[in-house]
């Protein structure tokens, strides 16, 4: 999640082993077939994978499960499951979403989770932004505006106080005066500038934690019944998971998210259920501090995770994403994304992934 504690120095965490392996990814580039010339790309690429759990690879069949990576049949739970021996509370079900399903996912993060009372990160710049998606498809311009009274936007009231009203609206592109002095931006730049947006009870980054106060929707029901059923091989027999609120993350092509531990919820029996869309990832999986060497794994469209427990208290992020178009392993939603109302998700998802996770806050 944002806005991770960072340990106390600097040097300490750059020197943790958790550091090294998320700098080890972060840098790795595959070997180039036409690399000529750019020096770097020439000799096979840089770093290595061969560390990275596939578990696609696994559930294919026909390799040996490496030493302390099980698979595991869960009551009431039809999927294929793995686990690691060393890391109780981690459960990865690889390929859980079919690919309508994935779809399905990545049109309601960009068209309807960023809709207000939802609060993104684009929030404290512009004030609340309605219809973002259908702007972008149309190519719409975000434009300042005055308010009613011909303040502008952000201006102090009589009172002194700050308004913060925000006035922003889309409009045409060709509406935009040349010279125009207001602040514009189009709405294609928003949704790729889009780094979170949060469902349910709000998340306050700046206090890391849910604030109650702030107006809500509850979280989709369809979300909230996958949620639950995927939830099951983490839960007790018997107890129903209960989701109230969820995270989604976008990433873009250089984008990375640092080891961090998700403790604001207050029950850390629950599970998060944390489910990967658009390109592949590396995931880290580390110990309780960030000295203990993280597992590395793929995660692909359609994947998901849960972590519970113990395992709630590991660190993990992102290191790297993969966008480059012979490693995305995208190709089924590019073909289940032909319609002309899905151009502009198949351009974002094409160097993008999305990542939903789900959370019982109580
Ligand atoms: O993107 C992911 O798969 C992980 C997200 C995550 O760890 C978080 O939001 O706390």
């Amino acid at each position: 999640m944002y806005g991770e504690t960072e340990p106390a120095t600097a040097g300490a965490s750059e020197r943790t082993a958790f550091r090294q392996a998320e700098k080890k990814y972060k840098l790795y580039k595959p070997p180039s077939t036409k690399g000529r010339g750019r020096k770097k790309l020439t000799g096979g690429g840089v770093g290595d994978l061969s560390e990275v759990v596939d578990f696609h690879a696994l559930l294919a069949g026909g390799v040996e499960l490496p030493d302390g990576i099980l698979r595991c049949d869960c009551p009431g739970f039809d999927l294929p499951v793995f686990r690691f021996l060393d890391r109780p509370g981690f459960y990865f079900i690889p390929g859980a979403l079919s690919t309508e399903q994935q779809c399905f996912w990545i049109r309601e993060s960009l068209k309807t989770f960023p809709q207000p009372p939802n609060r993104t990160n684009l929030t404290a710049l512009y004030g609340p932004i309605f219809d973002l998606l259908t702007a972008a498809q149309n190519q719409k311009v975000l434009l300042e505006v005055q308010n009613s009274d011909g303040r502008e936007s952000n201006e102090q009231s009589n009172s002194g106080e700050k308004t913060c009203t925000m006035n922003f609206k889309f409009v045409e592109n060709s509406k935009i005066e040349k010279g125009e002095t207001r602040r514009s931006t189009t709405a294609t730049t928003l949704v790729r500038k889009l780094r979170w947006s949060t469902l349910g009870l709000q998340f306050d980054w700046s206090k890391r934690n849910y604030d109650v106060s702030l107006p809500h929707n509850s979280i989709p029901d369809a979300l909230a019944t996958l949620a639950k059923k995927m939830a099951i091989p983490a839960m007790p027999s018997g107890v129903e998971f209960s989701p109230e609120a969820a995270i989604v993350n976008y990433y873009g092509p250089s984008d990375m998210l640092g080891g961090h531990v998700d403790d604001m919820e207050a029950d850390w029996t629950k599970p998060i259920v944390s489910i990967s869309l658009g390109c592949k990832c590396i995931f880290l999986l580390g110990g309780k501090t960030r000295d203990e060497v993280p597992r590395a794994m793929f995660l692909r469209s359609g994947d998901i995770v849960l972590m519970a427990g113990e395992a709630r208290e590991r660190f993990h992020g992102v290191p790297r994403i993969f966008t480059e178009s012979d490693q995305q392993e995208i190709s089924g939603l590019v073909s289940q994304l032909s319609g002309d109302d899905d151009r502009f998700i198949l351009d974002y998802i094409h160097s993008s992934r999305i990542n939903i996770n789900i959370r019982q806050v109580y």
